[in-house]
């Protein structure tokens, strides 16, 4: 691990079926009309964009489950996801993938997790995403994928790539949660996850915060994987997402969480979802993402 100026592959999932509103699909030209290839060509990085992966349109499928909204669907986009990330991974590039609802993690944790004898793993997120269709309130699957990256889940979900569990609750973090139900909580509990709430944030500081969350995520790791869910910002600096919660993470802490763990070198893969340009306020949502991007692949003013 540590790949410095590793090649680069990007991949867009144009997801939107595991999240309650439309527009989240088109978070993968928001981010590219950001200009986040001409970011990573400008900091030094060999970069391919692969393009969008299929995703079917909502208004031609049926709901399905109530409580596991276009599971089929979903699953179908996932294993898709999956194999391209293994290869992505086979040629030793890095795979970055841009969202896309939350949901899309399933797929691509699949996809990375199998080629690391263990993988850590850092769920930046104002939620938990750890409800199952026993605990979910809204039916919707972006609001399980970590949930089923450890084994917990719909069988179909936590198969994906025809392996369970992905990851291991030890080396796992969550940071910037603010809303949590309590099936989730009860699986924080239970499991014993590292959870940097905002509380923990502003007591410590982001630099003690992600002191400890790269101890914890490199503990006995040979890959990291970082989910960058962007409404773990505070809404004033990512407007652009579905389900905003006020009070999160500032714009000067997540680059300075990305920039600690740029300068760690652990970083094997990376995803950024549910920027929402519908919702958005110029764009603003999906810059910020390519600017955590470019701390995340090293950009610094000096
Ligand atoms: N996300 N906990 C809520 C639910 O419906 O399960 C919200 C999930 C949000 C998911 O933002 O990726
Ligand atoms: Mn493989
Ligand atoms: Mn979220
Ligand atoms: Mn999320």
């Amino acid at each position: 691990m540590g790949k410095v100026k590793q090649p680069i592959s990007i991949v867009g999932v144009p997801m939107d079926l595991g999240a309650d509103r439309r527009g989240v699909d088109m978070g993968p030209s928001a981010i590219r009309y950001a200009l986040v290839q001409e970011k990573l060509a400008s900091l030094g990085y060999e970069v391919e964009d692969l393009g969008n992966l299929q995703v079917p349109t909502l208004e031609s499928y049926h709901e399905g489950q109530q409580q596991l909204k276009y599971l089929r669907e979903i699953c179908a986009v996932s294993e898709d996801l999956a194999r391209t990330l293994d290869k992505i991974v086979e040629r030793e590039r890095f795979p970055l993938v841009l969202g896309g609802d939350h949901s899309i993690a399933i797929g691509t944790i699949a996809g990375v997790a199998r080629h690391h004898q263990r993988m850590g793993l850092i769920w930046f997120d104002a939620h938990g995403d750890l409800n199952t269709e026993y605990t979910t309130p809204s039916g919707n699957i972006h609001g399980m994928p970590l949930a089923v990256g450890l084994g917990f889940g719909h069988s179909d979900l936590i198969n994906i790539g025809g392996y369970t569990p992905k990851i291991h609750a030890q080396n796992i973090v969550i940071i910037g949660a603010r809303q949590l139900d309590e099936g989730e909580r009860k699986l924080i509990r239970e499991q014993q996850i590292r959870v940097f709430t905002m509380h923990d944030i502003d007591r410590l500081g982001m630099a003690k915060v992600m002191d400890e969350a790269l101890q914890i995520v490199t503990d006995g790791t040979d890959g990291v994987h970082l989910s960058l869910d962007l409404d773990g910002l505070d809404p004033k600096d990512a407007p652009g997402v579905g389900t905003p919660v006020a009070g999160g993470i500032t714009y000067r802490e997540s680059h300075l969480a990305l920039e600690m763990l740029s300068e760690a070198n652990v970083l094997t893969s990376a995803e950024f979802v549910e920027v929402n340009p519908i919702l958005d306020d110029a764009n603003r949502t999906a810059k910020v993402a390519v600017a955590l991007i470019g701390s995340v692949f090293g950009e610094k003013v000096l």
